[in-house]
């Protein structure tokens, strides 16, 4: 049967979003006929987060900021761990460049492979999805999105859509008592631009996980005065620089004071609250309905391969996992919802998927609580994709290899492992040794990381 007249839409153009418009156009460059992609995207140009946005709170039209990026991140992982399977990092750049880079490098590389493609005309930027519904007896969704620069909302009819919001956006803030009357800043991450207003400050932060170690290791890179880092379930286990302090989780503040008081009975003076406690998925686009309701695991609830909406399957997420794999994962992701979307694999009945889930829910349940078995349950998902598809294989034993590798650097030292090149899986390449060490390279840009690092 023919797709050409089906419309598929897609919600974001983030790495998750771009990974599906990259997939629809590989199928066409291979002679397929693909059905008309509209692509949504509320900010002003593709990219996702890693499109940097220096505001925080509301945006230029009055919407919440999508980003929760800041700027001097640089990759947390190592870059051969995330490189796309039909595009490396070689291609891009033309030589090769060392393994953690700055963001605005990711970000180049990520929009490089979709521009090349010349399928930006699929993609509507400055315009937010306001509401999306499906019609049972028509089988299709209706979706209303707003342009944010004349004002004006489209309504347009759909026979899939594709929901690439991601879900590191909108902030799970606990609240401590004696927050109302703390006399200094409190923030979450996802409002954390820059560490140098933290210069000569103490600051605490709580939260053990990416965000946590991120934002301490750059506050101290920026000059911190102290950090205490507060855990609620478990420390965060590293070797920190000396001006570092592991407390158990904020009980409470003394009114109006800097002194938080912590499980263990110990207190501290701080300037600043960081909570690095994690996000929400939130989908008030969607009609309730058709919302994905998950924690951020690596088996989240109610998707068949963690891509199929399984009470709808002509609604699809993709990156809704918690993540190790990246960018190499959205794209299996992506180009298994378009073989589901071009008739190429079989959609399931609901009890097969329902059961699917069960048996992966289990698998993920009795994942041993370490770094290693939750890599390898998210390498065997990634693979287990790849291979229904044509999406080109990559070495994926590798990956984990290299992610533990990465793993044993971060625990010799946080402050270091940055420096440490890894192998391409890709292109079997050596990456080479940045030309500054991590904790001493002030300049972020594009021109210094990669231009810098030309032989
Ligand atoms: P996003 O990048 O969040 O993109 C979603 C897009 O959807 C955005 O462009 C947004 O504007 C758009 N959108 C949202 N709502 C609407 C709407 N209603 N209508 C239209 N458009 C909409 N991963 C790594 O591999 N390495 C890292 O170093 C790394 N660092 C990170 C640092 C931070 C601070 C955070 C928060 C995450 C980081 N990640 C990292 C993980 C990150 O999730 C992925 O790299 C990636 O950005 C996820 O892509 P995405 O497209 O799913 O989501
Ligand atoms: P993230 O660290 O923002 O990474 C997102 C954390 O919050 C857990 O430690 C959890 O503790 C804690 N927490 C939640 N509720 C709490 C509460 N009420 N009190 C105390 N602690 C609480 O979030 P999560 O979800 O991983 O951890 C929540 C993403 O951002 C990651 O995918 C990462 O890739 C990305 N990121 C990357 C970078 C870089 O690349 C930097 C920042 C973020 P507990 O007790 O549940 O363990 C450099």
């Amino acid at each position: 049967m023919s797709t050409a007249k089906k419309r598929v839409a897609i919600i974001g153009a983030g790495p998750s979003g771009t990974s599906c418009l990259r997939a629809f156009k590989s199928a066409e460059e291979k002679g397929a006929e693909i059905p008309e992609i509209v692509c949504f995207e509320k900010q002003a140009d593709w990219g996702g987060l890693w499109n940097y946005n220096w505001r925080t709170g509301l945006d230029e039209n009055g919407n919440a900021v999508h980003g929760s990026m800041y700027r001097h991140l640089w990759s947390n992982g190592p870059k051969e761990c995330l490189e796309f399977a039909d595009y490396t990092f070689e291609e891009h750049f033309g030589f090769p460049i060392p393994s953690f880079p700055p963001r605005e490098v990711l970000q180049d590389y990520i929009t490089g492979r979709v521009n090349k493609s010349g399928i930006k005309h699929w993609v509507r930027c400055n315009t937010a999805v306001v509401t999306t519904t499906y019609d049972d007896a028509t089988g299709v969704f209706t979706l209303t999105s707003k342009d944010n620069k004349t004002k004006e909302e489209k309504t347009e009819v759909f026979d899939y859509v594709i929901c690439c919001t991601g879900h590191f956006s909108t902030p799970n803030v606990p609240s401590f008592p004696g927050m109302e009357s703390f006399c200094g800043r409190i923030m979450h991450a996802h409002d954390f631009r820059a560490a140098e207003e933290f210069k000569d400050k103490d600051i605490l932060v709580i939260g053990t996980s990416y965000s946590a170690e991120d934002i301490a290791s750059q506050c101290y890179k920026y000059g911190v005065k102290s950090v205490t880092c507060s855990y609620r379930t478990a420390p965060m286990g590293f070797h920190w620089p000396d001006n570092f302090k592991t407390v158990p989780l904020l009980t409470k503040i003394d009114p109006n004071s800097k002194t938080c008081h912590f499980k263990d009975g110990t207190s501290a003076e701080v300037d600043a609250i960081i909570l690095c406690t994690g996000y929400q998925h939130y989908f008030p686009f969607l009609d309730p309905s058709l919302q994905l309701k998950t924690a951020n695991r690596l088996h989240c609830d109610s998707l068949h391969e963690g891509v199929v909406f399984i009470d709808n399957p002509k609604m699809m997420y993709i990156g809704m996992q918690d993540q190790w794999f990246t960018f190499n994962m959205f794209d299996a992701q992506a180009w298994y919802a378009r073989d589901m979307i071009l008739g190429r694999i079989a959609v399931p009945s609901k009890a097969t998927m329902d059961a699917d889930w069960q048996k992966w829910r289990a698998a993920e349940e009795a994942v041993e609580a370490t770094d290693e078995a939750n890599i390898r349950y998210q390498a065997d998902y990634t693979e287990r994709l790849q291979k229904l598809t044509d999406y080109p294989t990559f070495d994926i034993e590798g990956v984990v290899q290299a992610f533990l590798e990465w793993e044993h650097n971060k625990h010799e030292n946080i402050m270091t492992f940055r420096d440490k090149p890894h192998k391409s899986l890709m292109t079997g390449t050596l990456a080479p040794v940045h030309h500054t060490p991590w904790l001493t390279a002030f300049d972020d840009s594009i021109e210094s990381y990669v231009a810098g690092n030309k032989k």
